[in-house]
């Protein structure tokens, strides 16, 4: 359904080579796949970008083009939970004591339109949320930020402050004849912002500057194709009657259209950033063309309750990762409906390995926390969720991987192998980063399923069992097949859950060593502060076979202190009888080594 997003890029991949096509249009189009390909624009130039090579090289290349996604604040790769339906402050404060009470991680709370004044984008009922300051206070002191939504109609009311300013501005779309465009949203008769005039974003702009004083942490633009409630026709603005700036050339909703959530984000995130300097902007879209990756996150929309929509989230994403936009995810458990135990479980556990993750369901529809469905579930979950935020020094070194090189930390599994044909067509299985290779179960009652994988060795996750090209893996509830390549030097993290900066020097990192097969392997890991655009650093870590043994050499660059205090090395798939820490011999346990601090040479024999 093309109704969300629409980004004209595509990837082919070639026995000679892979190659990329980039349409710089955002007219209306029409593509076709079979013998030939075929792009058809309603209008606008025929201008086109291709690019040659793998597909790390042609992320790298297009994102080059149309902008690489910033640095999120590190406390968006924790866990999100949201719902249609938290009508009060209270609703919202049982929510993360339930957490805390369920001894579950949680770093964002997402507030939809219950917490408006009929709906209306920029407000919150201050009979419902009496002291909204107070109560973000009081969720930041729980390490738990709050996000709230806004749709981009403006409510056609002589009422609405906001309505009048943008008269006054000319701000709102209209047709050949003066007319506002108007139609149905939420808040009643809408109209619509022209986001493709740069003085309309500047006024949209400054509208967000009171909730960033309120204390809200980040935005989540929804209906922002722009939808609106029309059952039939266009559930959009009239395409050919609906005029628009255009950065002051003139057009029609035929070409602003598929820019104009993004172009709504881009004001949301020059506000953020204006307004709040000191941190990085977090916005959410639910639309967006080529380049949205530069100003914000997205999902996967209304997605059905269903098996079928769970496997549909990974080409979803993979999809989205591969036309540069690196953060999304589905609403976990579907938005439509009530999910089985079972399948919230599943997809709650492939979900640990996505880069948004959240839970989010629709008003009309059971409660859905992760304590909801009792034992096992609850156990797991908290499992997998914990498992998430060891692996936070993973997630955050992917995001700044995709800050400088456009690379989605979510990939397909051809991306380790572009020329190994068993894997083009895999939309079972996903890569986080190079490393992991992630097998989550898609169908109801499945307790073990079918793996296959880049060529080269590969160890269980769980019990470090070998496996090669492909195998039958087991999948009981309690678990889904996760892969390591051989050769990665895996950074988890022990401590704290909330994802409060990692300065206090109180975290272990537990650097997970799976030797290389041959020869040496490398991993860089990315820290800063977790917010802001001060100090970073970055460890380099290189792992190499020599004559007697292993040899692990560590240096590092950057100004941000190392923020762990403990340090331990654990080896997979073989066994370490001795290990010397710059010369000096140092006890191993069970493959485990302690080190006190930063050391320059590890051997290990
Ligand atoms: O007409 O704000 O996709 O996540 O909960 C539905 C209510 C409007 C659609 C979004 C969904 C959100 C819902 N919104």
């Amino acid at each position: 359904d093309p109704m969300y997003i629409c980004i004209p890029v595509y990837l082919g991949l070639h026995n000679q080579g892979s190659y990329l096509v980039f349409y710089e249009n955002s007219f209306d189009a029409r593509f076709s796949f079979s013998e030939v390909a075929t792009a058809a624009f309603e209008g606008g130039a025929l201008r086109y970008y291709v690019a040659i090579g793998t597909p790390a090289h042609l992320l790298e290349r297009y994102t080059e083009l149309t902008g690489r996604a910033p640095m999120p604040p590190r406390w968006a790769l924790g866990y999100h939970q949201s719902h249609w339906g938290y009508r009060t402050e209270e609703a919202v404060r049982k929510t993360y004591q339930g957490f805390e009470a369920h001894n579950l991680p949680l770093s964002v709370i997402h507030l939809d339109i219950d917490v408006q004044v009929g709906f209306r984008a920029f407000t919150v009922d201050p009979d419902r949320f009496p002291n909204l300051n107070g109560f973000i206070r009081e969720l930041l002191e729980h390490g738990v930020q709050f996000v709230t939504i806004l749709n981009p109609g403006v409510k056609a009311s002589r009422a609405s402050n906001l309505f009048l300013e943008g008269c006054v501005l000319d701000a709102f779309c209209k047709l050949p004849d003066g007319r506002f465009v108007v139609g149905p949203v939420w808040p009643g008769w809408c109209v619509f912002p022209d986001f493709t005039n740069p003085a309309v974003r500047r006024w949209w702009s400054r509208q967000y500057e009171f909730l960033l004083d309120v204390g809200v942490a980040g935005f989540w633009h929804d209906m922002n194709e722009p939808a609106a409630f029309i059952t039939s026709g266009d559930r959009s603005l009239p395409p050919r009657a609906t005029q628009h700036h255009m950065e002051g050339r003139g057009g029609t909703h035929l070409e602003a259209h598929n820019v104009y959530g993004m172009l709504q984000s881009q004001a949301a995130y020059d506000s953020l950033g204006h307004y709040r300097p000191q941190q990085r902007p977090f916005i959410v879209s639910r639309a967006g063309w080529a380049g949205l990756q530069r100003y914000a996150w997205t999902w996967t929309g209304d997605i059905e309750c269903t098996w079928t929509a769970l496997r549909q989230t990974i080409s979803t994403v993979l999809g989205l990762g591969l036309s540069g936009i690196p953060y999304s995810g589905p609403d976990i458990g579907g938005f439509q409906g009530n999910p089985t135990a079972e399948l919230y479980l599943r997809w709650f556990q492939m979900c640990s390995f996505i880069t948004f993750c959240r839970t989010h369901s629709a008003n009309n529809v059971e409660d859905r926390n992760p304590w909801t469905y009792g034992e096992p579930t609850l156990s797991i979950i908290r499992q997998f969720l914990q498992l998430r935020y060891k692996l936070m020094p993973y997630f955050y070194t992917l995001s700044w991987e995709a800050s400088q090189k456009g690379y989605a930390p979510v990939r397909p599994a051809f991306w380790a192998e572009p020329t190994n044909t068993a894997l083009w067509n895999l939309d079972d299985v996903f890569l986080l980063g190079d490393r992991l290779l992630i097998a989550p179960i898609l169908q109801e009652g499945q307790r073990s399923r079918h793996v296959t994988l880049p060529s080269g060795r590969w160890y269980h996750f769980w019990d470090d069992a070998v496996v090669e090209n492909q195998a039958d893996l087991d999948a009981p509830l309690e678990r889904i097949p996760v892969l390591v390549k051989a050769g990665t030097i895996l950074p988890m993290e022990e401590g704290s859950y909330n994802l409060l900066p990692p300065t206090e020097g109180s975290r272990r990192l537990i650097l997970h060593l799976y030797p290389p097969v041959e020869e040496s392997c490398t991993f860089t890991l990315y820290s800063d502060r977790g917010d802001g655009y001060e100090a970073y650093r970055l460890d380099h870590f290189q792992v190499r076979h020599i004559a007697d043994g292993l040899d692990f050499v560590w240096d590092s660059e950057g100004e941000f202190a190392f923020p762990y205090s403990q340090i331990q090395v654990q080896v997979h798939g073989r066994q370490v009888q001795q290990a010397w820490v710059d010369g000096a011999e140092i006890p191993v346990q069970e493959n485990r080594i302690d080190v006190s601090d930063r050391f320059t040479l590890l051997h290990l024999r």
